[in-house]
């Protein structure tokens, strides 16, 4: 049985197996959660994403899917980065935002991760409506069989903590 806890902060202040960053193709940093993630754990995790890109994810990793790095100095062993969808409108892409908590929590089995933080992937930059967000991470968190015992949402701010929780019920 997997446990779902809510915690209103900073990703980056998480103690965890793993930490989820909502990243991009590139793997090579940004704004938002990744940024801080970025930040907060200094360049090791970087090097890993660019040999990354070296390698097997030469054209980026695609949306949707996820793939780990060292968390570098977070308290973590890994980031586990995942591309969320960009919100489009009049277009149902909420399969690829399943997907992305679907494949973050494969890649945390392969790892053997019991403790997994998430942020809501693509609620801020890529624009996707809170609530939205939180039904489909709640619902394909419950729908995943997964060996992780606790998934843990880290929302930034209120409304987003609200948000979950309400999907949590
Ligand atoms: N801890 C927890 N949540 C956070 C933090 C933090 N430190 N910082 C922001 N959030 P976003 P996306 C919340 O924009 O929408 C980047 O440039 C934020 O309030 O980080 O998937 C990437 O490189 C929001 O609720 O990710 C991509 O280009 C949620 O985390 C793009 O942004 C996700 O917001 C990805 O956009």
């Amino acid at each position: 049985m997997t446990t779902i806890t809510l915690v209103q902060g900073d990703i980056t202040r998480q103690t965890a197996d793993a930490i989820v960053n909502a990243a991009n193709s590139s793997l090579l940093g940004g704004g938002g959660v990744d940024g801080a993630i970025h930040r907060r754990g200094g360049p090791a995790i970087l090097a890993e994403c660019r040999k990354l890109r070296a390698g097997h994810y030469g054209k980026g990793l695609p949306t949707g899917q996820a793939v780990a790095t060292t968390a570098g100095d977070l308290d973590a062993r890994w980031v586990i980065h995942t591309v969320g969808p960009r919100f489009v409108h009049g277009e149902d892409r909420s399969a690829l935002l399943a997907s992305c908590y679907r494949e973050s929590l494969r890649v945390a089995d392969e790892l053997g991760a019991r403790t997994v933080a998430f942020p809501a992937v693509s609620a801020g930059i890529y624009g996707w409506p809170m609530d939205d967000a939180a039904r489909i991470a709640v619902e394909t968190v419950r729908a995943t069989e997964t060996a992780v015992e606790e998934v843990r949402f880290v929302l930034f701010d209120q409304p987003a903590y609200e948000a979950f929780a309400a999907q949590l019920g």
